[in-house]
């Protein structure tokens, strides 16, 4: 895929003139503005392991945010899709996307993964092969990163102190996940009942690239948590950890380690990059966690990194597809359709205004939205809605005059939970799921 500024100008224009009409007899979801033509459609890619081709296909293109690593936002104000094609996810990598002609352990016929560990009677080698025998299931899910809408903090919150990539809204999509469970490898591998903690490493891309689960939730939801291998029924991409990355639904990327070769099953708790420096509530309104005598520290960590708790599930959250003004942001994305301080604009009329709803732990029961301030309103949900793990659509009728106009939306859970109009503030720009405002400019 490639973008020029042609692309960029022609998405500020779309803002401009093409907000949808509500009304029409097709009631279908279709987004409140226009779409640039959609991407070809790719090659199949053959499911089994031993015919995948061996072809670099990777999605690093001239959008990417940070060129270091791969980072690369969803195009969030163009979503309309309940399942994400691979083509549109966004990507997340500490390091450049690692590809099997470089790093031969992830080539499917080379690929091993090891479980072993000081709390497992029968330590395991397995092959994909030998993974893709085993019984597996597939999920619908989300996956979002953590630092996802870290953008609310700067513009809607005033916490300059915040520091991280400018994601705004797109580091999520949804997809179905194929994975065998991690009930069943637990019980192939006999772990033992003192296991304290589960760290699934990769070490490929980048030498700190692990994460540990506490056991407690691995037993609790070893059917949901798994080791991945199709996404949207095709071999996982490079870009999304090829051949085998973790799924743990409901949790924020970070969790999901990709290109994994390793879990370790341990008696003791493991401290690393991305449950200390990395991906951690940092703030006055967070407590470190307590470091045991025994602790495992990996990567150079030491006990002075342990200063606020891992982030692990992430909030209740709603989008509306248009793009977030950035007035205050230390950056604007590349490939962002509006310029600093740009408010996008909308026709006079009735509008249909469409969006996103996710609540990863209970499921959504409602969204509401209001405008200006004013009473809120309960938006449509559009089918389907799977509950936990899974994002709803939902659309409302807008009366839009000329003028700006604050749109907020909040979601409600399924324990009847809603979204706060703020939450604490935390140095790492967290997981916010404080009620976002779209401002925008009717014409
Ligand atoms: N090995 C490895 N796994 C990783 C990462 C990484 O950099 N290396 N990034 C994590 C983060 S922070 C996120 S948000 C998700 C992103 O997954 P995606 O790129 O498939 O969307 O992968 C996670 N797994
Ligand atoms: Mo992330």
């Amino acid at each position: 895929m490639t973008s020029s500024s042609n692309d960029q100008a022609a998405g500020r224009r779309r803002f401009i003139c093409s907000a949808a009409l509500l009304g029409s007899t097709a009631a279908a979801w279709q987004p409140a503005f226009a779409q640039p033509a959609p991407a070809p459609a790719p090659a199949p890619v053959p499911t089994s392991a031993a015919q995948a081709p061996r072809r670099v296909h990777v999605k690093d293109d001239s959008r990417l945010l940070n060129i270091g690593a791969t980072v690369r936002s969803g195009r969030y104000w163009d979503f309309s899709t309940f399942i994400t094609p691979v083509e549109a996810f966004y990507i997340r990598n500490h390091y450049p996307t690692p590809v099997a002609q470089a790093k031969p352990e992830l080539d499917p016929a080379q690929w091993r993964l090891t479980l072993h560990g000081n709390a497992v009677e029968r330590p395991l080698s397995i092959s994909l092969q030998a993974l893709r025998r085993m019984p597996s299931r597939s999920l619908i899910a989300t996956l979002e990163c953590h630092g996802n809408a870290r953008t609310l903090f700067w513009e809607q919150q005033g916490m300059a102190d915040v520091s991280g990539g400018n994601w705004v809204m797109g580091a999520i999509g949804q997809a179905e996940w194929q994975f065998v469970p991690m009930s069943h490898l637990l019980t192939l591998a006999g772990v033992r009942r003192d296991a304290r903690s589960a760290l699934f490493w990769s070490g490929v891309d980048g030498p700190d690239m692990g994460r540990p689960l506490p056991m407690s939730e691995l037993l609790e939801r070893g059917d949901d948590i798994g080791l991945c291998y199709l996404m949207n029924g095709n071999d996982l991409s490079p870009d999304h950890g090829a051949p085998v990355r973790l799924v743990v639904p409901g949790w924020g990327g970070t969790a999901w380690i990709k290109w994994l070769t390793e879990v370790r099953i341990d008696r003791h708790a493991h401290w690393c990059r991305l449950n200390t420096r990395g991906e951690v509530y940092l703030g006055p309104d967070y407590r470190a966690p307590e470091v045991a005598a025994d602790d495992e520290f990996i990567g150079g960590v030491t006990a002075a990194d342990v200063q606020g708790p891992m982030v692990s599930w992430m909030p209740i959250k709603t989008l509306l597809t248009l793009p977030l003004v950035l007035d205050r942001s230390p950056s604007v994305p590349a490939d962002y359709p509006l310029q600093r301080g740009e408010r996008p604009r909308v026709d006079a009329g009735r509008r249909r205004m469409q969006g996103y709803a996710w609540a990863p732990r209970h499921g959504i029961r409602e969204v509401q939205w209001r405008v200006d301030g004013g009473a809120w309103q309960t938006a449509q949900l559009l089918p389907p809605n799977l509950g936990k793990y899974t994002w709803v659509r939902f659309e409302f009728a807008w009366q839009a005059t000329p003028g700006e106009h604050v749109l907020e939306t909040c979601g409600v859970d399924n324990t009847g939970a809603r979204q706060p109009a703020s939450v604490p503030f935390n140095k790492l720009g967290m997981a916010n799921g404080a009620i976002p405002r779209f401002v925008v400019q009717v014409v």
